[in-house]
Formats: C-alpha cells, structure tokens, sequence
C-alpha cells in the first residue's frame, strides 16, 4: 500500500491540495479551486468581498469552509487515493482572523458527515467577515499598540515586526473597540491556518508560532504571547488565542467527518498548519542559515532563513517564525513587476524591447539611477508614490530600463544587508526571473550566483514535505531537495560586482534623500 502526505493550502483565491507519495518522493497530485469561480454565492472577487472603504479588505470564513468540502469532495471523485494520506499538514494566508463563539468545541467534535460543514460551523462564527491582510483600516490601533509596547523599536524587538495594519493584533483591537458586544462572544479567535487545521482535527488546535509571528502579539525571543500587546488588543485575549505551539506539531487525528464522507485514512495525524510564507521557506527548499530567494511576481518578496533573531534591523521588514524552529526575514517591495512593467509601457515595448535596451547601456548606467516609487513602496517607506531620477530625464528610454531593474535590485540588497542578509547563492522565483536581463543584474548586484527553481505551489508543497518529514524523519535539507529544481544558475561578474559595488554608497544616499 502506498503512503502519502497531503499539503493544502488556503490562500487569497484558492485551495490548494498537493500530495507527495512517500515512498518515491514525488509529487503524486495536485489540485486548486478558485473561490470566485467556484463559490461564486460568496460574492467575493479575488477572494474578498466588495467594500466601498477600500482600506477594509474582508473575506467570508464560511467559504474557506465549503472550499474545503468541495475540493475534497473532488480529489476524491477523481479517485486520490485518499484513505493512504498519513498526515495533513497546511498553510494559510497570513494575519487573517476567524471570531468563534463558545459552541464552537461542541460542534467540531461532533460534525454529521451526512451534511455539509459550511452550515455547521455558521452557528460558530461570531463575526460573519474575517478581515484578511489586504486590509488596511487599523491606522489608529497600529498606535495605541506602539504606544503600549514602548514605541516601534521596542515593539520590533519583542514581536519581529513594527506594527502593521494588516497584522492580527491590531485587527483583533479594531474589532473589540467597534463591536464590543460582538468581541464579548467571541471566546476563541483563530487565524485561517489554525482555523482551517481545526476542522480538520475536529477540535480546536492552537496556532503555530510562523503565523503567530504575523499578529504583533508574539514576543518572539521567549515563544510567548506579549502580555502588554494581549492587553491592548482585548481584553481576555490569552483564552481566547490559547499558548502558540511549534509548526511541527502533530496536533490532533482526523475527524471522523473527513474519514467517513471523504473516505481520508481514520489514522491520518492532522499537523499544526503555519502561514503561507514560513510554508514557502521550506518549498523553496530555504533551509541552512542564509539560504536566501528573491521572488518577482506582481510584488518582489526577498525572504532569507536565519537561525537567530537579528539584534538590530531598523524595523524594516518582519522577522517570522519558521517551520524549521529557525527564523526568517522577509522584505516586501511593492514596486516589483508593476513598476517594471511601467517602464516597459512608457516607451511601448515588450520584454524583449525592454532587455535590449537594457543590453545597450553599460552596467552601473554611467550613473544614471531611478527610485522607481511608482506606487507607494514599503521598503523603505514611502507612503506617496513619486519617481526620482539622476543623471538622465523620461525621454531616454535605454537608460531608464536600466535604471529600473538596476535601482530596484540594489535596493534589495542594500535593505538585505541592513537586516543582517548577505546571502551566498540567490534562488529567484516569480514571472520576472524568466528575464535574463534581470537575472545577470541580480547576479552582479548581490555579487552571488543565482539559481532560477521551478516550484509551482510553494506553500502547499512546502506544508507536505512538512508532513512528510514528519513521517520519515532524517535531514529535512536531503528530504526537501529533489523537489527544489534549480533550472539554470548564473554567475557573478567581478569586474560588474565591483560596478555596482561603488555604486551602492551613492545610491543609499540617493534614496535617503527622498525619504522624509
Ligand atoms: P504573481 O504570482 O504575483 O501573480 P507571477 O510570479 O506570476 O506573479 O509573475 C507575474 C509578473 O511577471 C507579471 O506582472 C510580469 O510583469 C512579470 N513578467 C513576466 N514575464 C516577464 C519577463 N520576460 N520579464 C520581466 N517580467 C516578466
Ligand atoms: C505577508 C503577507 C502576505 C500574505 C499573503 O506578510 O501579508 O504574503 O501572507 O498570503
């Protein structure tokens, strides 16, 4: 009889499952479905539901339930073999939170698999929307919480991040204050992950510290709630949340509901599911001290694993919990692809245009540099989009595409290094590492050889082998491996290195100059 991990992955958009078959290590099958298409009675696009404030982002929890349901329900018309999963692993997007009323242990330890779950678990919800990390509406609790820690150094310190809008503590303030009766039922508070890894258990199962890491709450050097943050962001809120535990562990067996509708292996051990970034440290196979990947799709994320909690960082970028029981930097840019496509389109070109004008200026661009601040940009801060240029205007088209890729990638890494990052082999990933161009750019900036990988769904996969490591045990490094593929590596320049190595000082002042 074969055996297989299962990973699913409860994302913006869709549901993911991917199942790796132990024996031969390979992924055996993989699913998605969308929600908008597939539950389209939720109303949502994108996952999320219409808001006429556009900084309240809010999804239905009830959906991530029925979206469960269905895709099982399909993994198993297609005939997966479902009844050899030995374990479930999960990830979730980050910072969302699920308000559940008291009832909620009763009804999960005995749901009727001759119904559908949405309608049982709807009685449970105390708060009908679950605001997700697209949301922006908690400037006024992001304050109060700084305030309450000591300020934003001390609050990077204890919880790896300044205080974010999109992050659950704040969230979870926001709604105490607004809706104080509505707080006053909610007895458990869950994030999607958690949430999600409840169901499944048929019980409540407590949140993992990689996504725990994501709500402003936990004080990352000891692994506890931060009592002050608890107190600010609600009262009671320690029973409601429960202690945190390690992504690895093993927190509950399969409900009955999943074994006798879905036909899932009674046996199947339910693990605790972390977010969807810590999920991706380990499918894009990020796991010695200093494995670093640069990701260019509509954002560019830079995430690095490190096995200790920075000392310094400026506060920049948010220092999460991984999987591995390491920690991991991740740096968000939102100028990524958007703004390089935005220089791409004021001249009309496509992607090959746009390379062979980069191809026909010099490296370091005679010194001519963008901050490419199309919209507003989160490293570094800067709250109102605007474009700067140096030693070139709009109308020159090659020096401009240069300038783009050339000032995005050195900002990456001058805000890397300020984290402590210098990594030693760059993964990319994402639409844009498909570009030579930017690949030999990267090459040269980060002075490191950088290796394109093919992985499809990052955080599912990265929430199976997760299980499967858990299963075989051994070298988590070795397990992951052979599901990593590297599709081509470029090496650095050293003359081109040296380029962009006395550019560095003079473009960090360059971008110092326009941050207010
Ligand atoms: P996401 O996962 O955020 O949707 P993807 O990783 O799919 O993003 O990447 C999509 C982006 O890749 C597009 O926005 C596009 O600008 C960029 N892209 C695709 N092909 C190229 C190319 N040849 N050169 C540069 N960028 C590219
Ligand atoms: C990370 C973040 C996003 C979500 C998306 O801080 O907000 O990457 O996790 O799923």
């Amino acid at each position: 009889m074969a055996r297989y991990a299962l990973g699913l992955d409860s994302s913006t958009q869709s549901l993911t499952a991917l199942m790796i078959d132990v024996d031969s290590r390979k992924v055996s099958h993989e699913k998605s479905i969308n929600f908008d298409e597939s539950l389209p009675h939720y109303g949502t696009k994108s996952g999320v539901l219409p808001n006429e404030n556009p900084s309240v982002v809010h999804s239905p929890p009830l959906m991530w339930v029925e979206a469960l349901d269905l895709l099982l329900a399909e993994a198993a018309e297609e005939g997966w073999p479902l009844s050899e999963v030995e374990i479930i692993a999960g990830s979730g997007q980050q910072h969302g939170t699920v308000y559940l009323g008291g009832e909620v242990t009763s009804v999960l330890a005995s749901l009727d698999s001759s119904s559908p779950l949405a309608p049982q678990i709807s009685s449970c919800i105390t708060r009908s929307t679950s605001p997700i990390w697209m949301d922006s509406s908690t400037e006024e609790d992001c304050k109060a919480l700084t305030e309450a820690l000591g300020g934003e150094d001390a609050i990077y310190r204890s919880t790896g991040s300044t205080a974010y809008e999109r992050f659950s503590g704040p969230q979870i303030r926001r709604f105490a204050k607004l809706h104080p009766q509505e707080f006053g039922k909610t007895q458990h508070i869950r994030l999607v992950s958690s949430f999600m890894a409840s169901l499944l258990a048929g019980k409540l199962v407590p949140t993992d510290h990689g996504d725990a890491s994501g709500m402003n709450l936990l004080d990352l050097p000891s692994l506890s709630w931060n009592e002050k943050a608890l107190d600010e962001c609600g009262e009671g809120l320690f029973p409601k949340l429960d202690e945190a535990v390690p992504s690895s562990t093993v927190v509950g067996s399969l409900s009955t509901y999943f074994v006798e509708k879905y036909g899932l292996n009674s046996e199947a051990k339910v693990m605790a599911w972390s977010g969807d970034n810590p999920n991706s440290q380990v499918g894009l196979g990020l796991i010695n001290d200093g494995d670093c990947a640069l990701s260019m799709g509509t954002s560019d994320v830079l995430f690095a694993t490190i096995k200790k909690l920075p000392s310094d960082g400026g506060g920049e970028g948010h220092i999460f919990c991984t999987p591995t029981g390491d920690f991991m930097s991740l740096l968000c840019f939102s100028n990524g692809s958007l703004a390089r496509e935005a220089v791409r389109d004021m001249y009309s070109l496509d992607w090959k245009g746009f390379d062979e004008a980069i191809a026909s200026r010099p490296v370091g661009n005679d010194g001519c540099m963008m901050l490419p601040w199309f919209q507003p940009e989160i490293v570094p801060k800067v709250l109102g989009a605007g474009v700067h240029r140096k030693g070139m205007d709009e109308s020159d088209m090659a020096s401009n595409c240069r300038a783009v890729v050339e000032g995005q990638l050195l900002s990456r890494r001058i805000h890397a290094e300020g984290l402590g990052i210098h990594p030693r082999v760059l993964k990319v990933t994402g639409g844009a590492s498909k570009n030579r161009q930017i690949v030999r750019i990267a090459a040269d900036v980060f002075g490191c050889p950088v290796q394109e990988i093919e992985v499809a769904a990052s955080a599912a996969l990265g929430a199976a082998l997760r299980g499967l490591h858990v299963l075989i045990g051994g070298d988590l490094e070795e397990i992951v491996a052979p599901f990593v593929e590297i599709t081509k590596t470029t090496d650095p320049i050293p003359e081109h290195v040296e380029i962009y190595r006395s550019m560095t000082e003079s473009y960090e002042s360059f971008e110092k100059e326009h941050l207010v």
